[in-house]
């Protein structure tokens, strides 16, 4: 049996903030006790760590990654390997990607992909869920089957008509089959069909700098997507998940929902609360950069979205870590923006930057936990092996230090890419011992993990509903 003992720090989880050793055993936590009685309680171990003065708090829960994801002729930069070796660094200990069904393809064919590309190359555990390119008789039937293998959330998207699009009719019976069989639906809210007339007009008329990808996705067919998709929830009897939502008005909408009493939910992104249109807008071309759908918004919204995080209104924050490099990718919408790929890099920045609003007063110690490891641990069917901290759950724990300075660089992270859409940020806060399942990924700031050390993670139905 291999036992570690963390030692003095401040265990943080999203119900509490406690002064405690943990003792993990075999990869689980096996107990908890206040400072200085583990000798009493006669605990001893192979390994111990010091927290003294630092958290202990849960492993992140990123509920929303793109890894090596085709998108506009090309893919996703990060391959699994790459992806989560730097969501390790930056705190993450679990992904839930999305794998991709292709338009006249079965559901299976996308998932056995999503097998192949992540298969012994995972630095971290991650899970998946499914993005639905093609709702008809069968690939509804194949839901069933998915959702009983720990597949339980398919994405739809209201946008991307030809691609990825799914239209009313496509939602609602994708909508009556979750009812059914407990799976989750994830929305991409925003109105493609209306998106595609405005990308059109913008581009006739000689508007073709990324600034107008943000212009042409207006937060009205945003708001207009998340409004139409709750109703077809509510005429389906089906929980609702709309993901990287940026947008007051569509937070509105949620809100008003919510105040119903109904089971709708809501993710945002860091990119939404820390960047805004006037990164899209940087000249030469360096708008690019900033380029992913839903888009960033004018910084007015940002307060909105604080404050939807506050009241849980917004339940989730996740990545959408989908990168493409500048060089060569981004480059492929120079003088056209709707060519150019949709997605940022951030899967190793999103504990720091929610610990960094710790630091500036829009959230909470353990609101900081809930939102980025328990609530999405729950919303995805992990919870309480993933998200906390207490006996029998998988001991995914972090040491952060909440004194360590940084600046965020291209320079220095560890994602494959080739800018960083936060370079010059400075974070109070640093990861600095990373341990998933027990072994130590990250130690003292050195990578000590692998790949193939990450575990495929079944999943069981969402643990959020009201
Ligand atoms: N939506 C996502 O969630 N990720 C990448 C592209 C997109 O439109
Ligand atoms: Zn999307
Ligand atoms: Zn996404």
């Amino acid at each position: 049996m291999t036992r570690t003992l963390i030692r003095g720090g401040l265990v943080v989880t999203a119900a509490d903030e406690t002064h405690a050793d943990v003792l993990i055993e075999d990869g689980r936590v096996a107990a908890l006790a206040a400072h200085g009685s583990a000798c009493a309680e006669g605990w001893s171990a192979e390994r111990t760590i010091d927290a003294t003065g630092k958290y202990v708090i849960p492993g992140g829960v990123d509920g929303h990654t793109h890894m090596d994801f085709p998108f506009g002729g090309t893919f996703s930069s990060d391959t699994f390997e790459t992806g989560t070796r730097a969501a390790a660094w930056g705190g993450t200990t679990t992904i839930v990607d999305f794998a991709v069904q292709t338009k006249g393809q079965a559901l299976r064919e996308g998932l056995d992909l999503w097998h192949a590309k992540s298969d012994a190359q995972c630095a971290i555990d991650y899970g998946f869920h499914m993005i639905l390119s093609d709702v008809n008789e069968h690939t509804l039937k194949e839901m069933d089957l998915l959702v009983a293998e720990g597949i339980t959330s398919f994405k739809l998207f209201m946008a991307y008509p030809g691609v990825f699009y799914s239209d009313d009719g496509q939602i609602l019976r994708a909508m009556q089959r979750a009812a059914a069989n407990g799976g989750l639906i994830m929305m991409h809210a925003e109105n493609g069909i209306a998106i595609d007339v405005l990308v059109e007009q913008a581009l006739a008329a000689g508007r073709t700098d990324p600034r107008y990808h943000g212009e042409v996705r207006k937060a009205l067919l945003e708001a207009e997507a998340t409004h139409r998709a709750i109703q077809l929830a509510r005429v389906a009897g089906a929980p609702l998940y709309v993901v990287h939502v940026s947008a007051e008005e569509a937070l509105a909408e949620l809100t008003a929902a919510r105040d119903l009493g109904l089971n709708v939910f809501g993710e945002t992104c860091p990119q939404y609360l820390f960047l805004s249109t006037d990164n899209l807008a940087e000249p030469d071309f360096e708008g690019a950069k900033y380029v992913c759908s839903t888009p960033l918004r004018p910084r007015e919204h940002q307060s909105a979205l604080w404050r939807g995080l506050r009241t849980n209104d917004l339940q989730v924050v996740s990545t959408d870590h989908c990168p493409f490099c500048f060089s060569g990718q981004k480059e492929l919408g120079r003088g056209d923006f709707s060519k150019i790929p949709n997605g940022m890099p951030g899967v190793e920045h999103r504990m720091d930057l929610l610990h960094q609003a710790v630091v500036d007063g829009h959230i909470s110690r353990r609101r900081w936990i809930e939102i980025a490891c328990a609530t999405p641990a729950r919303m995805f069917g992990l919870y309480p092996r993933k998200g906390t901290i207490a006996p029998g759950a998988d001991a995914d724990i972090v040491i952060y230090d909440p004194h360590a300075e940084q600046v965020l660089s291209v320079e220095t992270h560890h994602m494959n890419v080739d800018y960083s859409a936060y370079e010059g940020k400075r974070i109070t806060g640093r990861v600095e011992t990373v341990l998933s399942r027990g072994e130590p990924v990250i130690e003292s700031r050195e990578f000590t993990g692998r790949a193939g050390h990450g575990q495929y993670l079944p999943r069981g139905t969402c643990q959020y509903l009201i």
